[in-house]
C-alpha cells in the first residue's frame, strides 16, 4: 500500500513501543495528521517491525516522516540522547513488558521496563528543560486489579494484583508526581483491555481468533484456555490511539480512563469467535473441567488452502494449542504442513461433536483480576471521545483477519 502523506504540520512525536500493537496505532494516526514521529526501538536478534513496515520510509527519502531510532526504556543514556536529538512536542510512552502473566515469571525486569522506563523519560526531559513537552503515559486497567467499585471510574481507589501493574502503578504515579512538582504537562490514560488485529498473540483474544482460524482450517485440534470466567471491557485499540492523542491536546493536564462502559467475559468471546467460522459451541462440566463442544457447522470457516503451523517460540509457550502429533513434529522444525492441511479441509474438517475448547490450570494466574468494567463518561464530556467499534464487531474482525491470514497461507 502507498501511503498517502498530509500536509506537514510542525510538530514531533516520539514513541516508545512504536513496533507493538498501540505504537503501530498511533503512528498511524499521527502520521496520517502530519506530525514527524520518531520511534523508539529496541535491538532484537530478527527484525520486530512488522506492524510498521507498511508505514516505513527509507531515510534517504527527501520527505522522510517517520524515523527509528535505537533505544531501550531500560537504558537512561538512551532516552537522553534520543530526546536531546529530537526534542519532541510530544512523548507517548507505550514501551512496556506488558503481559500480566508474564510479569509473574520476570519480576524484576519488568518492573525495570514498565515502572522505571517512565521516570527516565520525564527525568530526562526535566534535565533537557522540555518545559513544552507533553507527555503521555499508558496507565492500565489492572491498576484497579481487585476492583473496589464497579464500575471503574477515575476516582476508583487502586488495587494491583500482578508485578505488572505494581509496575504501572509506579509509573502512574511518578507521572503525576512530575506534573504536580515541576508542572509538567504529564498525563495517563488508564486504558481499559484494547484489541485488534495486531494484538500480541500471546493475550487471550487475539489467541482465541488465530485458533478458531486455525482450528477452521483443520489445521489444530483444540483450544487450551485459563479462567473462562474473567470479565473484561474490550474495546478496539484503533479508537483508543485517537484517545491518546487527544489527551494530549488539552490545556490542563489531566487523567483519564478509556473504555467502552461493556464487559464480557472470556467465554462470551470465545463462544462469538468460533460462531463467526460458523462454529456453534456449547459449554459442559465446571471449573477444570469445563469443556467448549461443537454443537453445529456451517463449514463456513474452512480455508482451503490451509498454510503454515505457528513454529514454536513464544506463542506456543502460552498458547498450548493441541495440534496433532504429526503436526506438531513438523511445526518444531518451522515447515509448512501445507498439504496435510488441505487434505483436512477437503474432507470438510467438520467439528461437530468435537471438544475444541478445554481448560488448563497453567494458564490460570497466580492472583487474578476477576471483573473490569470502565466508566469513559469523563472522556466522553471532557474530551469527547466515545469508542467506534463495539464488541461484536471487534470479535469479528479480529476472527475475520485471522481467517484471511490463514486462507492467504500465511501463520495467522
Ligand atoms: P505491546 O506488548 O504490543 O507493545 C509493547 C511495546 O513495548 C513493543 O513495541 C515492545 O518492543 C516495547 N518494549 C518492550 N520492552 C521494551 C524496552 N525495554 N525498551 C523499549 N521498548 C520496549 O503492548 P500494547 O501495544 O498492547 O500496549 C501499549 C502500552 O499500553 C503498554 O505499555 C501496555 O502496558 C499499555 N496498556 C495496554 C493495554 C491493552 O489492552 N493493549 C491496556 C492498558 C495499557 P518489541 O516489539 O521489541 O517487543
Ligand atoms: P490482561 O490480558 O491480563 O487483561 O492484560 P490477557 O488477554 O492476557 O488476559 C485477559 C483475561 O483472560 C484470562 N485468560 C487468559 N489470558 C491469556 N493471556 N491466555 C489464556 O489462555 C487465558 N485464558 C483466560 C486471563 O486470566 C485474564 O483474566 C492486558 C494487557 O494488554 C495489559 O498490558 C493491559 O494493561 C491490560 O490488558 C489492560
Amino acid at each position: 500500500m502507498t501511503y498517502q502523506w498530509p500536509a506537514r504540520i510542525q510538530r514531533k512525536a516520539l514513541i516508545t513501543g512504536i513496533t507493538g500493537q498501540d505504537g503501530s496505532y498511533l503512528a498511524e494516526l499521527l502520521l496520517g495528521k502530519g506530525y514527524d514521529v520518531w520511534g523508539m526501538v529496541r535491538r532484537s536478534s530478527t527484525i520486530n517491525t512488522s506492524r510498521i513496515d507498511h508505514l516505513y520510509q527509507d531515510p534517504h527519502d527527501e520527505d522522510v516522516r517517520l524515523r527509528l531510532i535505537f533505544g531501550d526504556l531500560n537504558d537512561a543514556s538512551s532516552i537522553n540522547k534520543i530526546l536531546k536529538v529530537v526534542r519532541p512536542d510530544e512523548i507517548y510512552n507505550l514501551g512496556a513488558q506488558s503481559h500480566v502473566k508474564v510479569s509473574f515469571d520476570v519480576p524484576e525486569y519488568t518492573s525495570e521496563v514498565t515502572a522505571l522506563g517512565a521516570v527516565r523519560i520525564l527525568e530526562a526531559m526535566r534535565e533537557l528543560g522540555l518545559e513544552r513537552t507533553r507527555f503521555y503515559q499508558a496507565s492500565s486497567s489492572e491498576l484497579f486489579g481487585k476492583a473496589q467499585e464497579v464500575p471503574q471510574r477515575e476516582t476508583t481507589p487502586f488495587y494491583p494484583r500482578s508485578p505488572y501493574a505494581a509496575a504501572k502503578a509506579y509509573a502512574f504515579h511518578i507521572t503525576r508526581t512530575y506534573r504536580e512538582s515541576y508542572g509538567m504537562f504529564a498525563v495517563n490514560g488508564i486504558l481499559f483491555n484494547h484489541e485488534g488485529p495486531r494484538r500480541g498473540e500471546t493475550f487471550v483474544t487475539r489467541k482465541i481468533t488465530r485458533a478458531v482460524a486455525a482450528i477452521a482450517a483443520g489445521r489444530q485440534e483444540r483450544l487450551f484456555l485459563g479462567n473462562l470466567d474473567a470479565r473484561r471491557d474490550w474495546g478496539f485499540a484503533g479508537d483508543y490511539v485517537e484517545a491518546m492523542w487527544r489527551m494530549l491536546q488539552t490545556e490542563v493536564p489531566v487523567d483519564f480512563v478509556i473504555a467502552t462502559g461493556e464487559t464480557h467475559t472470556v467465554r462470551e468471546f470465545c463462544g462469538l469467535a468460533f460462531a463467526r467460522a460458523g462454529i456453534t459451541l456449547a459449554w459442559r462440566g465446571k471449573k477444570t473441567a469445563e469443556q467448549g463442544i461443537a454443537v453445529s457447522s456451517s463449514g463456513q470457516g474452512t480455508v482451503e488452502q490451509g498454510g503454515t503451523i505457528a513454529s514454536g517460540g513464544d506463542g506456543s509457550l502460552e498458547q498450548g494449542i493441541g495440534v496433532s502429533s504429526a503436526a506438531a513434529g513438523i511445526a518444531k522444525q518451522g515447515t509448512t504442513v501445507h498439504s496435510a492441511a488441505a487434505d483436512i479441509a477437503e474432507q470438510g474438517a467438520d467439528p461437530s461433536g468435537r471438544v475444541l475448547v478445554e481448560v488448563d490450570p497453567r494458564y490460570f494466574r497466580p492472583c487474578e483480576v476477576e471483573l473490569l468494567l470502565g466508566d469513559p463518561t469523563k472522556a466522553k464530556e471532557k474530551l469527547g471521545w466515545q469508542p467506534r467499534v463495539g464488541f461484536r464487531e471487534l470479535v469479528e474482525m479480529m476472527v475475520d483477519a485471522d481467517v484471511a491470514a490463514a486462507g492467504a497461507g500465511k501463520q495467522p
